[in-house]
C-alpha cells in the first residue's frame, strides 16, 4: 500500500512500510552451490590457511582482472592498510581525508603515525588536492587518498603533488573494486592500493582485504610482513604480523568473482531506478557516478539539503528507521570528531568545512541483490512523501517522542 498522508508514516503511529528490516550493506553472495563445492574441496584437502591454493588462485584472478602485477590477499582491509603503510615506509604525518571510515585514520595512528585531515571536494567527496598542499609540513611523509563510494580520487593531480613534494602516495580503495579511473582499473595507482573484501563490500570474502601494487620490491615486503616476516622455514628476515587470508575466505572471493557482472548489474539497475524515482525531488541530491568509467555502484548516496527539504537528514533517518528502512549516515561525524583525533585536534573542523557539511547531509540507502524494484519504489515513495511535507513533518516531530523508533546508528 502506498502511503499518501502523514498519519500513515510509522513514526506517527502508522504501520511500518516493511515488516522486515531492509539493510544497507547486505552481502553479495554468489552461487551457493559453487561456494559449498569449494568448501568441501578445501576440507578434503585439509589445507585451511597459509597461502593455500584458493588464496593463490584468488590473488591471480584479482591481479589479472585489474591488470596489476601483484595482489597480496589479507585477513581484512584494515590489516592490509596497516601493512601497506608500514611497507611503504610512511612515518611522521600522513595526509588523509576525515570523510572516510575510521579504519583509514586508525591504520596510521595504530603505528604512531599522525593522520592529518584534509578537506574533500563537495562534488566528488574525495581529497581536495587544492587544499592538500597547504597541509604539507616538514614531517609529512605521504598521502592516502580514499576512493570513497568507488569514486576515484583526482589521481593525476595527487600524483603530481606527491612527486613535487617527494611524498609517497597510496590509496584506500576499500570501496573501489571493479572501478576505473580514465580507463585504467583502480589498483594501479600510487605506491600501492588497498581493497576491503568485508561482507558489506561489493566483492566479499566474509572478512578480507588485499594490497595491490606494480612495485616488485614493495610486493615482496608486504608478502613477508603479512606472514610474520618468514622467508622460508625457520627463516625470519623482517618484522611482521599475521595478515593472512584463509582458504574459506578465498573460496568466497573466487565464487563472487564468477558472478561479479551480476553484482554490478543489480547495483546499476537500482541506481538508475533511484535516479528516475527521485528525480526532481527538491533538496534531495543523488550522488552521480561517472557512467563512462567502470563502476560498482555499491553505494546509493543521497545529500539532503535541509534548507530546502525543511526536514533534517537526522529526522529523515528516524522516519526511515521507523519504516524498517535502515538507512545509514556514513561517515558521521567524520574521523576528526572521533577519538583519539577529537582530543588531539579539537579545532580540526575549522579546516574541514566541506567535510562538516557532508557529514550532516549524507544518507546511504539500501541497494544490492537483496532489494527488488517494488521495495525500492516504496522507499522512494516514502522519501517523496516526507520531503514534500517536510515543514509539516518537522513541526509534528517536535510534538512526538520519536526516540523509541530510532536506536541511533553507530556512525
Ligand atoms: N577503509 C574504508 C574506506 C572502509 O569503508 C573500510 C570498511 C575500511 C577501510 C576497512 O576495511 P575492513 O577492515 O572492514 O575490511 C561496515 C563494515 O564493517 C566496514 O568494513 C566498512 N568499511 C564500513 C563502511 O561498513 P558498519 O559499522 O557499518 O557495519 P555494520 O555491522 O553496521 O554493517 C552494515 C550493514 O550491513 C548492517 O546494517 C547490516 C549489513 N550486514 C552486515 C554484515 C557484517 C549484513 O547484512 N550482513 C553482514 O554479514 O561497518
Amino acid at each position: 500500500m502506498m502511503k499518501s498522508n502523514l498519519e500513515e508514516l510509522a513514526i506517527f503511529g502508522g504501520r511500518p512500510a516493511f515488516s522486515e528490516k531492509i539493510h544497507v550493506g547486505r552481502p553479495n553472495i554468489g552461487n551457493r552451490d559453487r561456494l559449498l563445492e569449494r568448501i568441501n574441496d578445501l576440507l578434503d584437502r585439509k589445507w585451511l590457511s597459509n597461502n593455500g591454493p584458493y588464496v593463490q588462485e584468488f590473488e591471480r584472478q584479482v591481479s589479472e582482472r585489474l591488470g596489476v602485477k601483484h595482489c597480496i590477499a589479507m585477513c581484512s582491509g584494515t590489516v592490509a592498510l596497516e601493512i601497506a603503510i608500514r611497507a611503504t615506509g610512511l612515518t611522521g604525518e600522513v595526509i588523509v581525508p576525515s570523510f572516510t571510515f575510521i579504519a583509514t585514520a586508525h591504520a596510521l595512528q595504530w603505528q604512531e603515525i599522525t593522520p592529518v585531515f584534509c578537506d574533500v571536494d563537495p562534488q566528488t567527496h574525495t581529497l581536495n588536492p587544492w587544499r592538500l598542499e597547504a597541509m604539507i609540513t616538514p614531517r609529512t611523509s605521504g598521502i592516502i587518498g580514499v576512493h570513497l563510494w568507488g569514486q576515484p580520487c583526482e589521481v593525476e593531480t595527487l600524483t603530481e603533488i606527491a612527486q613535487k613534494h617527494n611524498l609517497k602516495l597510496m590509496f584506500d580503495a576499500s570501496h573501489a573494486f571493479g572501478c576505473s579511473y580514465k580507463g585504467t582499473m583502480i589498483g594501479n595507482f600510487g605506491e600501492a592500493e588497498v581493497f576491503s573484501f568485508h561482507a558489506t563490500k561489493f566483492l566479499n570474502t566474509f572478512e578480507g582485504g588485499a594490497v595491490v601494487t606494480n612495485n616488485d620490491e614493495l610486493a615482496t615486503k608486504v608478502r613477508l610482513m603479512k606472514n610474520f616476516g618468514f622467508a622460508g622455514y625457520d627463516n625470519v628476515i623482517y618484522v611482521g604480523t599475521n595478515g593472512k587470508m584463509n582458504e574459506i575466505s578465498a573460496a568466497m572471493g573466487l565464487t563472487g568473482l564468477e558472478t561479479i557482472n551480476e553484482f554490478v548489474a543489480n547495483n546499476h539497475r537500482n541506481y538508475k531506478q533511484y535516479q528516475r524515482e527521485l528525480a526532481g525531488l527538491p533538496g534531495v541530491h543523488l550522488f552521480a557516478y561517472n557512467e563512462n568509467e567502470q563502476c560498482n555502484y555499491q553505494y546509493i548516496v543521497l545529500e539532503i539539503d535541509e534548507a530546502i527539504t525543511k526536514v533534517s537528514r537526522n529526522d529523515l533517518i528516524k522516519i526511515l528507521w521507523a519504516e524498517n528502512i535502515l538507512a545509514r549516515r556514513y561517515f558521521y561525524p567524520g574521523c576528526h570528531r572521533m577519538e583519539p583525533y577529537r582530543s588531539y585536534f579539537p579545532h580540526a573542523g575549522l579546516l574541514l568545512p566541506e567535510t562538516e557539511k557532508l557529514t550532516k547531509r549524507v544518507l546511504i540507502l539500501p541497494t544490492g541483490a537483496a532489494i527488488g524494484a517494488d521495495e525500492l519504489s516504496k522507499i522512494c515513495q516514502i522519501l517523496r512523501l516526507v520531503v514534500t511535507k517536510g515543514r509539516e513533518i518537522s513541526e509534528n516531530l517536535l510534538t512526538h517522542s520519536t526516540d523509541k523508533a530510532f536506536q541511533g546508528s553507530k556512525k
